[in-house]
């Protein structure tokens, strides 16, 4: 059946404005018109937005797979998070955009969005490539009224968040690995930065970065990224609606944002688990100031890393690179 919707999906995006019948598309891609026009329904489902015209057929609308505010509002079943919606064909970085909003007031739940990042930012001053059209650069904006020391959970909420969402609309198995890199097979696809506007009581706003690499080939990383990074398409051989992936994470994101706010951490904690590779093996943690060898034996209720030392020594870790 993904044949087919790949296949329907090559040919609307071949011909840029013109119309394909039912009945050419059906032909193209071996079956039923039926089955075109069910295939059809399914792609609008997932965001992509398709005209049906009598005796024309169908084409597809404006470039497919934008990830402007029509294209992210069409079918998105969240109540808040996402409702507004800040798109960008270029940006230095949606974060810097996010904080501006955040200090004006936008309300919780405002996503800021783009096609392109120019100095899109890792951890530490560290940058994080953004190349145009091919994957998902988003921040978005809560004001959870929690001490400032919470906000590191929201990394994990997050990671748990984007993993299902993955699996659910790309059929692929992702890894968690502490506290903030998503990975298949060891690469890295997606990173998370959590970051915060707080005072030593309250947090004013809480600004979640979400990179994912979606439709790259090989060819759109550097040489040194290549090594460690992939794509949702590199390891799939498909081509994805970006938009239908962001959806999906902001739905699960409000679940579990409401679950935790009403719950606590714990819950969210047993499904990070789930997905988390780190725990149970012996690694490298990289603080800013220290480097600790021990094995990862669990997080704490808050999310923080336990790492015993060879000498029988819980270190608490924060945030850190892990080896
Ligand atoms: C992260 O940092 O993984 C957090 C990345 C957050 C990016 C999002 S995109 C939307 C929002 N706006 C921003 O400006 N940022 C956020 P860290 O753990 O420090 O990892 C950074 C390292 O990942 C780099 O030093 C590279 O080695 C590697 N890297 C850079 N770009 C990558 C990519 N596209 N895919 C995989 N790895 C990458």
């Amino acid at each position: 059946a993904s044949k087919i919707r790949e296949s329907l999906l090559a040919a609307l995006s071949s011909a840029e404005d013109s119309y394909f019948s039912g009945q050419e598309l059906a032909d193209q891609a071996g079956c039923s018109r039926t089955a075109i026009w069910k295939h059809i329904e399914d792609l609008r489902a997932s965001g992509f937005m398709i005209e049906s015209k009598r005796k024309k057929g169908y084409r597809l609308l404006g470039k497919a797979d934008e990830l402007n505010e029509n294209n992210l509002l069409v079918g998105l079943q969240t109540d808040r998070l996402g409702r507004s919606v800040h798109y960008f064909e270029s940006v230095d970085s949606t974060q810097k955009i996010a904080h501006s909003l955040a200090q004006e007031n936008a309300p919780e739940g405002s996503l800021v969005i783009a096609e392109e990042q120019l100095s899109g930012r890792g951890r530490m001053a560290r940058s994080w490539h953004s190349p145009k059209g091919t994957g998902i650069w988003m921040s978005l904006l809560l004001r959870p009224s929690l001490q400032p020391q919470k906000a590191p959970q929201f990394t994990l909420i997050a990671a748990v968040a984007i993993v299902e969402a993955i699996e659910k609309t790309c059929e692929l198995k992702v890894d968690i690995k502490w506290p903030n890199d998503l990975l298949i097979d060891g690469k890295k696809i997606t990173g998370i930065l959590t970051e915060l506007q707080a005072d030593s009581e309250q947090i004013h706003s809480l600004i979640i970065g979400m990179g994912i690499n979606v439709n790259q080939c090989a060819e759109d990383f550097s040489d040194e990224i290549r090594k460690i990074a992939t794509s949702l398409h590199i390891e799939s051989g498909k081509t994805f609606s970006r938009a239908g992936i962001v959806q999906q994470i902001l739905l699960n994101l409000e679940k579990y944002y409401h679950i935790y706010i009403n719950e606590g951490f714990e819950p969210i904690k047993v499904i990070w688990e789930k997905y988390a590779i780190t725990i149970g093996q012996h690694i490298t943690a990289r603080t800013f100031n220290k480097e600790i060898k021990g094995l990862a034996s669990g997080i704490t209720n808050e999310g923080v890393l336990k790492l015993i030392d060879e000498n029988g020594e819980t270190h608490l870790i924060y945030s850190a690179d892990i080896e």
